[in-house]
């Protein structure tokens, strides 16, 4: 094993990153950027490195400065983390020609992963089933026109060099093809410099299933089963699940094979996740393959009883894989929260601030893997990911159960936070029946941020203000910074009416409570 490995990473992964070394007797050296100076990964790790200025182009991804940094402190290998170089073929390449180990696949495999349509290429010829399409990329209208008839409206055009949803278009009719086409090149050269678009069946209502997979350097590769990740909004994963409710063990065995067929293809060594579409008939198929840990990946870890991150460190360090390939089954139920700094009320947008007050939950089978700290600034240089909180339980109601008694825990002050949509997803009738696919949210999006509170709500808000103004009366206009206003905060509100004077629950019909404390805001 290592003695000691640079994190060219931030926040909360970092953070994961950390505790993975310290279990395995690793050193660790963060680096920082210096809107990061005070941040819980720069304290965190046994040694830390300021590597440049706020904005990440000039910080977390100056790969070459970051392998300097690493040779200079004597680290013999990087781990990239999720997001800024992870996935950068150039970056992992530079690592080993620097004589240090990359946590994560070797090059060849980034590269040969990173084009879409060679990924397809790849698959077909390794009888892993890909949606109806091509794997050449349209040359001009003409041949897409047939093309398209050929698979049948509706079809969607996307970028070869794309991934996660950027540069597509759906084009529902031949009319719409030629501006739509033209469009699409236009994204795709604007997004990735190549106008490469290539065209596939488009799938109605698919789920977003998801597996996990080990690879070792000595040709072992594990399947650690499926995520579901169906929530998202905008390309954007908000809610991750293992296992998935559409997923039978005969299907998870098929999926698995066929994960481990093009993880064998590419040449792929260490933790990898291949992407699939599970259509409503239970036809599932290969889109693409994401080269890195996965901000989701802890739903995985909690049902398969593995420390991926570990793993990682372990693979890239030249150990060999157990031989258990039989014995990895989900067990119970496992679901992360993406808890971000957006105002949910306003279209999402980014919300920025001073994190001034932090209640994290616990009790029974709450897992927080978070990046911020009383204190902390959110700001806009990075990813609005403060934290994610998953829950571990018996079953996905009783998983639910514990998510939204944790998120009831949950406080966060200072910034807008996706914690009150979250709740409002665990009480969604739709979601808890786990009747979810990849247009679900959007779908529902209207009626999850825009509850209207039931009558006895606006009643009981009416006779808190009153007793708010009365207690408050002769104190002057309240100050923005006041205190006086805390019972309106969520953690008081929260803490008070849900017990009674014994600590005992109330016991009453959970939903109208929280509709009641929801009102009381
Ligand atoms: C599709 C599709 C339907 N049909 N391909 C979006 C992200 C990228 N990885 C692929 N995506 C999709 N590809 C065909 N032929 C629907 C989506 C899609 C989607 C996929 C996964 C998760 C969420 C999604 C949301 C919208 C569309």
């Amino acid at each position: 094993m290592f003695s000691k490995v640079l994190i060219a990473n931030r926040g909360e992964i970092a953070l994961r990153i950390i505790r993975a070394c310290r279990e395995l007797g690793v050193r660790s050296l963060a680096v920082y950027s210096d809107a990061d100076a005070e941040a819980p990964h720069v304290r965190e790790a046994d040694e830390a490195v300021n590597i440049g200025p706020a904005p990440s182009s000039q910080s977390y991804l100056l790969g070459n400065h970051i392998i300097e940094v690493a040779k200079e402190h004597r680290a013999q290998a990087i781990h990239p983390g999720y997001g800024f170089l992870s996935e950068r073929e150039w970056f992992a390449r530079a690592v080993r020609d620097a004589g240090l180990v990359f946590v994560g696949p070797p090059a060849e495999a980034i590269a040969a992963m990173g084009s879409k349509t060679a990924a397809r290429t790849l698959a077909l010829l390794h009888n892993v089933p890909v949606v109806p399409g091509t794997t050449e990329t349209l040359k001009d209208l003409d041949s897409a026109r047939t093309l398209a008839e050929s698979f049948g409206y509706p079809v969607l055009l996307k970028a070869a060099a794309g991934g996660g949803g950027k540069g597509m278009r759906m084009v529902r009719e031949a009319t719409e093809l030629e501006a739509s086409l033209g469009a699409a090149q236009r994204e795709a050269k604007n997004a990735f410099g190549d106008d490469a678009v290539y065209i596939e069946k488009f799938i109605e209502g698919p789920r977003h299933v998801e597996i996990q997979i080990l690879a070792d350097s000595h040709g072992n590769c594990l399947s650690l089963g499926e995520r579901e990740c169906s929530v998202q909004r905008r390309h954007q994963k908000m809610i991750e699940e293992a296992p998935s409710v559409a997923v039978s063990s005969d299907l998870r065995q098929r999926m698995g094979e066929t994960a481990v067929r093009v993880v064998r293809a590419a040449g792929y060594v260490n933790a990898g996740t291949c992407e699939f579409l599970l259509g409503a008939d239970a036809n599932f198929y290969f889109l693409e393959m994401n080269t890195r840990l996965q901000v989701e990946h802890p739903v995985t870890e909690l049902v398969t009883g593995f420390d991926l991150v570990q793993w990682q460190l372990r693979i890239a360090a030249g150990e060999k894989l157990p031989s258990v390939h039989n014995d990895i089954r989900p067990r119970g139920w496992a679901m992360e929260c993406r808890i971000t700094a957006e105002d949910t009320a306003h279209g999402f947008l980014p919300s920025t601030g001073r994190i001034d007050y932090l209640r994290i939950p616990s009790g029974p089978g709450i897992r927080w893997d978070g990046g911020i700290e009383t204190g902390t600034n959110v700001g806009l240089h990075y990813d609005p990911l403060l934290a994610k909180l998953i829950v571990w339980a018996a079953t996905r109601e009783l998983a639910i159960e514990r998510m939204h008694r944790a998120l009831l825990e949950l406080t966060i002050d200072g910034v807008e936070t996706s914690r009150d949509f979250h709740l409002r997803l665990m009480e969604d009738g739709e979601f808890r029946r786990g009747e979810i696919d990849t247009q679900w949210l959007e779908r529902r999006l209207p009626s999850l941020t825009s509850v209207a509170p039931p009558e006895e709500a606006v009643e009981a808000a009416v006779i808190a203000a009153a007793l708010l103004a009365d207690r408050d009366r002769g104190r002057g206009p309240a100050r923005s910074d006041s205190t006086a206003y805390t019972a309106t905060k969520p953690g008081l509100a929260l803490s008070q009416p849900l017990y009674n004077e014994s600590g005992e629950s109330d016991g009453g019909d959970r939903w109208r409570r929280t509709a009641r404390l929801e009102g009381l805001r």
